[in-house]
């Protein structure tokens, strides 16, 4: 079996994104392609085979495609975002997902976002967010229920997704920051904190025993260097304009 991660290229329309947080600022929509380009590189150096979708013109935030679907060992379930700017993205991500996995779907009224969604294990924590409703989580549940995950709500706040405020590097250790979610429900983990200074510092992407970190937060990066852990760091700056952070621009299985 292989490690597969599927991306989609950088559309012309990315500076037409959706925002929460930050204030429009120009894209270098050539920039972020470059950026983008590194990112599959070190996919690929981490042991992963990037298979990389066709941009779409008309949807701004379509690079980000973690958020179109939550894929288990049995079961590929395809999101209903909570923007509905982004609902289109899902068809061809559906059509991707199902050469590997058995589709199911998150169906209306309910909403969630992939980054919403982390799972370590059998274990998958959902925040809850401007994104991802009640429903969502409901779904979410039963759909992964049946397949022995246990899924936990928690609640975030200050950001956009949960996997902005934490992500897991392994079975034990999360990146986590405690000021944007409820952190109780991450108590048996072995927690690095990230730097107050670096905000949104807690969305890594570990991979083939790399912790990926965005370039801007090298405090952070040096933390969890001193836990241990090979670290590299991105430069992401033009999707990171967008909202985007490290785990959002891929889907990654064993395929
Ligand atoms: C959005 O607001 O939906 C996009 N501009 C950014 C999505 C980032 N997704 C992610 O971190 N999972």
């Amino acid at each position: 079996m292989k490690l597969l991660a599927i991306t989609r290229a950088v559309g012309p329309a990315l500076a037409r994104c959706e925002l929460t947080f930050l204030a429009r600022e120009p894209i270098d929509v050539d920039r972020a392609r470059l950026q983008h380009a590194a990112y599959h590189d070190a996919l690929r150096r981490a042991g992963a085979e990037v298979e990389t979708l066709p941009a779409e013109p008309d949807l701004p935030d379509a690079v980000f495609v973690e958020d179109t679907a939550v894929v288990l060992d049995e079961v590929a379930i395809i999101t209903r975002p909570g923007a509905e700017s982004r609902r289109g993205e899902v068809a061809s991500i559906a059509r991707a997902l199902a050469r590997y996995r058995t589709l199911a779907r998150i169906d209306p009224p309910a909403t969630l976002d992939g980054g919403d969604v982390l799972r370590v294990g059998r274990e998958i924590f959902v925040g809850r967010s401007s994104r991802t409703n009640a429903a969502g989580i409901a779904q979410l549940a039963a759909l992964a229920g049946r397949h022995g995950c246990r899924v936990t709500p928690v609640d975030v706040r200050g950001c956009l997704h949960l996997k902005s405020a934490v992500t897991a590097i392994d079975d034990e250790t999360i990146v986590i920051n405690r000021t944007l979610l409820d952190a109780a429900p991450f108590r048996r983990f072995r927690a690095l904190d990230v730097d107050p200074t670096e905000d949104a510092a807690a969305n890594v992407l570990a991979l083939g025993g790399i912790v990926h970190v965005s370039a801007r937060f090298p405090r952070t990066r040096a933390a969890i260097d001193a836990a241990g852990f090979e670290t590299l760091a991105l430069d992401l700056s033009e999707l990171e304009k967008a909202e985007g952070a490290l785990t959002c621009g891929s889907l990654v299985f064993r395929a």
